[in-house]
């Protein structure tokens, strides 16, 4: 018999096998679950999808590095809910994810998600890594397992409220928020920030985050003289004031808080987008060390540009696996203290917690509208 037809059917014995389980993973590999909960159906799929991708990307680095775990080499697998920008919805997903045990949640987008979510995390045990929602109240009630790798609105809102009053030198400051825990939580903490400052708040009005139509808080703006209006909400939103307030013959000046600065904004206002402004959480891309390159591999990857919160995501993400691999392990009670211990250079910037799990020295960025295009103006960086 010769070793040709020996190997043969074992030869094809293995093909078998593999065509039925692809050799990803071996039975000596360590499957790591990483959750992801965001809207990835309706007005906000667009923000859940760019954050998907951003965590997709760090996970199949992670894979092609073939990181080990103890002395195990990790295979990362990404188990996503759709939260649908619901807070019910949102605990129902954030359950979901408890119960398949992943090793650690990505997520959530909407601030009126986050809150009640890490609520359920905190009981499972598991650590939450917020890439985007930013209302201060998700890290300032003491739970051991919430984390942000992004400012909060104390700091970004603040921000524009300070510079609303000492910068832009506005007298008569009006206020829409959008009723949802983020918008309304920014313009509290804007509100908060003006009045500290000295400045005078004219008016603060309310729509939800359906609306469509401004004229009735607009109208109201308009009798007061304003000059400059806050608007605490996301971007569709803050196209259809900006159109309105043009229609209605405003000149106040439009600020954004974080949410508003994407091209989406000024695809939706058009010209009425041209010297609008808006706070950001972050520092520009462009600027940072690993930010250029970042954006070419996640438009290779995904065969679009960043939408707005990918690298959030991205380094969530990997926060997460680098604090697995120093403790050798992806049990929550293993490596979640490695995770407030962490510091390593993202692409958005410096990643370390605080005591309370919230970014430290965070920072944000005030952009505004030049011939169709967002430019940063000033970053300022917290402590
Ligand atoms: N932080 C921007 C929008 C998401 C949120 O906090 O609801």
């Amino acid at each position: 018999m010769s070793l040709c037809k020996t190997l043969k059917p074992f030869a094809l014995l293995l093909g078998a096998v593999f065509a039925i389980a692809p050799p990803a993973a071996f039975a000596d590999d360590l499957t790591v679950k990483i959750g992801f909960a965001a809207p990835l159906t309706g007005a906000n799929a667009g923000y859940g999808k760019d954050l998907q991708n951003g965590v997709r990307l760090a996970i199949d680095e992670a894979n092609a590095q073939k990181i080990k775990i103890g002395n195990q080499v990790a295979h990362f697998v990404l188990v996503s809910e759709d939260d649908q920008a619901d807070p019910r919805v949102g605990v129902q997903a954030a359950q979901k994810l408890a119960d398949a045990n992943v090793a650690v949640v990505v997520g959530h987008f909407n601030s009126g998600t986050t809150i009640p979510a890490s609520q359920v995390y905190e009981s499972a045990g598991i650590p939450m890594i917020d890439p985007a929602a930013t209302n201060p109240i998700i890290t300032n009630r003491g739970f051991a397992n919430t984390f942000m790798v992004i400012s909060t609105d104390a700091q970004n809102a603040g921000n524009a409220g300070t510079y609303a009053v000492q910068v832009t030198k506005a007298k008569r400051i009006a206020i829409i928020d959008d009723r949802t825990a983020f918008g309304q939580g920014e313009a509290d903490e804007f509100e908060k920030a003006v009045k500290a400052a000295g400045g005078n708040i004219v008016t603060r009005e309310y729509t939800d985050n359906h609306a469509v139509d401004f004229s009735t808080q607009l109208t109201k703006i308009k009798a007061t003289n304003a000059d400059l209006v806050f608007f605490g909400g996301l971007d569709t939103q803050a196209a259809a004031i900006a159109k309105k307030m043009k229609q209605l013959g405003m000149n106040a000046q439009l600020l954004g808080g974080g949410g508003v600065e994407d091209p989406e904004f000024i695809k939706l206002a058009g010209e009425t987008a041209e010297g609008a402004m808006a706070w950001e959480y972050g520092r520009p891309l462009a600027q940072l060390p690993e930010g250029k390159e970042f954006a070419q591999k996640f438009k290779a990857k995904f065969g679009e540009d960043i939408l707005s919160y990918a690298p959030f995501g991205y380094d969530a993400t990997w926060a997460a696996i680098k604090a697995m691999q120093a403790a050798g392990s992806a049990n929550p009670s293993a490596y979640r203290a490695k995770l407030k211990s962490i510091n390593f250079e993202g692409v958005t910037g410096t990643i370390s917690f605080d005591s309370t799990g919230a970014l430290k020295s965070g920072a944000s960025t005030l952009y505004q509208v030049k011939n169709g295009e967002w430019y940063p103006v000033v970053t300022k960086t917290g402590t």
